[in-house]
């Protein structure tokens, strides 16, 4: 049922998840410590000209020595649930083979942290930390074997810390992953940064991703404790009707169903099947699945992260395709980093195009990632006035409520970031924390858009 005891037309209910978010490789740094090997971001950090300022992910915010105080802020924010990753090449440096018994400790006693503060923990088994042996030896992603080496990895994780875990999501963001990570005809801005040949290369990998999920999280399921959630994290692309009439609500699910991310990881995830109008259309491009592969690409999941930041807008059209999408006006409004428009809509559309389009009205959602760079500055008193961030969520919350008032699976909601770390190709200079950090001295100081996120949650309605 999607809405629990308490939900009304303002409040969320009892039970809604209430969350933070991070990734390892953002925030750990400890890059050579307790026999972490190098991961593909490591790499391309390292490699000059790839990320903004040379900064690399070796110190980060020192999560990895200073978890303790990070679950505290946590604990004082109010949330019960908290989502990280865990970097495989610190539990498996090359990739595959013997577990390191050391970096599955410092997840032990993270874990260990979070249970004495009543935190739920929420594991992302990748977060693009892709260990290097793997790439050195095979291409990763580009090569059949990464399916087999991600779910032995799967495995290993469901036996080292499935009894203490409720909640896993396999990949996140495949669609960035594979297609920032990999450039057709140009290399990619995120790491590998390989550049591919054409699209079906890049659909190639991709499918290699999805195969890998469906395997994972069947080795989940038989590691794990019966009543673990097991799904992704996506940020599948959700379009928005421009007006809210039928034909435009119909253009708008049209998209969402012929988008290139959604057709190729999302509905076949969801549906089992690739859209043979996608098909056609991608001429050539597409995978080719057996039906063996497709029932494993398919197989069912309990939970959905929807990772949502920004979204397209659709018209109905008079063309063959049906609709429109509609450019965003020069003018639109951004956040603190180039790709972000502000376009609140998509979260209520992408919850919906769940249910109405992906035909999976019942699957709990939660937003995985919803958060923007800010712009802000401190006041006298050293406090990050981030009015911009608070806007910004309060618009998208208030999307969620109601998507939450009109009875769709909504579950939880995990803002990005918990604190400001290392923000892939543009370095420590985007801040997508709730918390600030110094990343010269690593102290922590909450940011106004922590305190507005406590009252939400005391609340239980946007505030
Ligand atoms: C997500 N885009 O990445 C990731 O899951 C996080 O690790 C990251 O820090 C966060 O969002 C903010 O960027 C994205 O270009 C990267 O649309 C790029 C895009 C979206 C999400």
């Amino acid at each position: 049922a999607p809405t629990g005891a308490g939900a009304d037309c303002t409040h969320f209910p009892a039970n809604f998840m209430w969350g933070a978010a991070t990734s390892s490789y953002q925030i750990e740094g400890a890059a050579e410590i307790d026999g972490r090997k190098p991961s593909i971001w490591d790499t391309f950090a390292r490699t000059p000209g790839k990320v903004h300022n040379g900064d690399t992910g070796d110190v980060a915010i020192d999560h990895y020595h200073r978890f303790r105080e990070d679950v505290k802020l946590m604990a004082d924010l109010g949330v019960k649930h908290y989502r990280f990753s865990i970097a495989w090449p610190r539990v498996i440096p090359d990739g595959r083979g013997a577990l390191n018994a050391k970096g599955v400790d410092f997840y032990k006693r993270l874990l260990d942290a979070l249970q004495e503060h009543g935190i739920e923990p929420a594991v992302t088994l990748y977060h693009w930390d892709l260990p290097q042996t793997l790439q050195d030896e095979y291409r990763g992603w580009e090569d059949r074997r990464i399916v087999d080496d991600f779910t032995a990895y799967a495995e290993a994780m469901g036996k080292a810390l499935g009894d203490r875990v409720p909640r896993w999501f396999t990949l996140n963001e495949v669609s960035t992953f594979a297609m920032i990570g990999y450039g057709v005809g140009y290399p990619g801005h995120h790491a590998p940064g390989v550049e591919l040949p054409d699209r079906a290369a890049l659909h190639r990998g991709i499918f290699h991703a999805v195969l890998a999920h469906g395997r994972g999280v069947q080795a989940l399921r038989a590691t794990c404790k019966a009543d673990a959630q097991i799904g992704i994290a996506e940020n599948y692309h959700a379009y928005a009707p421009i007006i809210e009439t039928e034909e435009h609500i119909a253009a708008a699910h049209r998209a969402f169903a012929l988008d290139e991310a959604n057709a190729s990881i999302i509905m076949p995830i969801l549906t089992g099947r690739y859209n043979p109008e996608w098909v056609e259309k991608m001429n050539g491009a597409a995978p080719q699945a057996t039906d063996a592969e497709l029932k494993d690409i398919g197989t069912p999941i309990d939970i959905l992260g929807f990772n949502c930041y920004h979204g397209g807008y659709a018209q109905a059209a008079d063309n063959a395709a049906g609709f429109d999408v509609v450019p965003t006006p020069r003018a639109f409004p951004r956040m603190n980093i180039s790709w972000l428009t502000v376009t609140p809509e998509a979260i209520y559309w992408g919850i919906r195009q769940i249910a109405d389009v992906a035909g999976q009205p019942d699957l709990p959602i939660v937003i995985s990632e919803n958060g923007c760079a800010d712009a802000a500055e401190a006041n006298s008193a050293g406090l990050v006035r981030d009015i911009d961030r608070i806007m910004y969520l309060r618009q998208y919350l208030g999307y969620v409520q109601r998507a939450v008032r009109e009875g769709y699976s909504i579950a939880g909601y995990f803002p990005w970031s918990l604190a400001d770390n290392f923000e892939w190709a543009e370095g420590y200079a985007k801040r997508f924390g709730m918390v600030h950090v110094d990343f010269e001295t690593q102290k922590r100081t909450p940011k106004l858009s922590y305190h507005w996120f406590q009252e939400v949650i005391r609340q239980r309605r946007v505030v």
